[in-house]
């Protein structure tokens, strides 16, 4: 599976091998494991997994979108097109995005059998380039209803130019969508469970000061305090999530990217300056990417280190974040 990167820095085309023999051809559509090894090496965050499949048909014209899900049940989708062809648009609908309002648009057709992976936290739509064109898509959440949001497909704001098709159909909703700047935001934070704090700079013609105070702007009592340095930009560290313990981290020197998941929805963060503090709650999942060479990450911690509180498995986070909510 070969990722080849698109204007949008979170939007990427796959295009998976195709073997044609004397029978015929099939294509390996879809590989996990391959899956996300192009997304790391490509330095995309890895997604959770993608859990539901949706098989849509439209003929020629028909278009439909753009559509979305907020938060706890955004979607991330991974899109091909198995039988004619269709202009497939991302467009980030994250409020606090450097590329919010900004979109992309791409040829799929069942002959090359290209697929566009368009993560959580932007809004899709899909115009039919021919009469029976199918489209399939398998997403990282399944669909909810009162959690959808449409985005008017023609917003002038987004400036989409969707060719190649005269007859326009949308769908009742998408033809009366709000604009994007009257549509509910997707909020960059999983809700309640994860902030991003800018912190006070005390600075004067010396340089800058930063202090951390319990109980002022550390939400809770410091037992543990660590720091993560020399670690290798190409590795990632963390991967699981803590019952009881909740974390303030911050990045005093350098940059690296912090996944975070609460289960139903994931997110990317930059810490990427020592006046911005994460503080991450109890049973979320976190992984860490991307440490620049100089990076040095602090950590403070409402508990001291114990091993059972870590949950390392994926499936068994999922399954006790379930419980709790039950
Ligand atoms: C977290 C992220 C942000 C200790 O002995 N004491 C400690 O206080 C810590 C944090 C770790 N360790 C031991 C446990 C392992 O044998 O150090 C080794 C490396 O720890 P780990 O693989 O968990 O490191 P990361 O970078 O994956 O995760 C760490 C924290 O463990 C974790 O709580 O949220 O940083």
């Amino acid at each position: 599976m070969r990722l080849l990167q698109t204007s949008l820095p979170d939007i990427a085309i796959l295009e998976p091998a195709i073997y044609e023999d004397s029978q015929g051809g099939s294509v390996q559509s879809f590989d996990e494991p391959a899956f996300h090894k192009a997304l790391k090496e490509a330095g995309f965050p890895v997604p959770r997994p993608l859990i539901q499949d949706n098989h849509f048909c439209s003929r020629k014209g028909v278009l439909r979108g753009l559509r979305y899900q907020l938060p706890p049940r955004a979607q991330g989708n991974l899109i091909r097109v198995v039988n004619g062809s269709a202009y497939v648009v991302a467009v980030d609908v994250r409020r606090d995005s450097l590329t919010f309002g900004k979109w992309v648009g791409v040829e799929l057709d069942a002959v090359s059998q290209r697929m566009l992976w368009i993560p959580e936290g932007f809004a899709h739509g899909f115009a039919a380039l021919e009469d029976n064109t199918h489209f399939f898509c398998k997403t990282t959440n399944g669909y909810h209803k009162e959690s959808e949001r449409n985005v008017r497909w023609n917003d002038p704001d987004i400036g989409i130019d969707w060719p190649g098709f005269t007859e326009k159909t949308t769908g009742a909703e998408d033809a009366v969508a709000p604009l994007l700047k009257n549509s509910e935001p997707h909020s960059e934070f999983l809700q309640g469970t994860t902030e991003l704090k800018d912190l006070k700079v005390i600075g004067d013609n010396r340089g800058s000061l930063i202090a951390l105070e319990q109980g002022l702007n550390i939400p809770f009592a410091i037992k543990r305090v660590y720091y993560i340095y020399d670690t290798l930009s190409d590795v990632g560290r963390g991967f699981h999530a803590h019952r009881r313990l909740e974390q303030m981290a911050i990045c005093v020197s350098g940059s690296c990217n912090i996944v975070i998941d609460d289960g139903a929805s994931r997110q990317q963060v930059r810490l990427d300056s020592a006046s911005k503090a994460l503080i991450i709650r109890n049973m979320i999942w976190r992984e860490m990417h991307e440490f620049s060479d100089d990076c040095v990450l602090l950590v403070l911690a409402s508990e001291y280190y114990d091993e059972s509180d870590y949950i390392r498995d994926y499936d068994q986070f999922i399954k006790e974040v379930s419980c709790g909510k039950k």
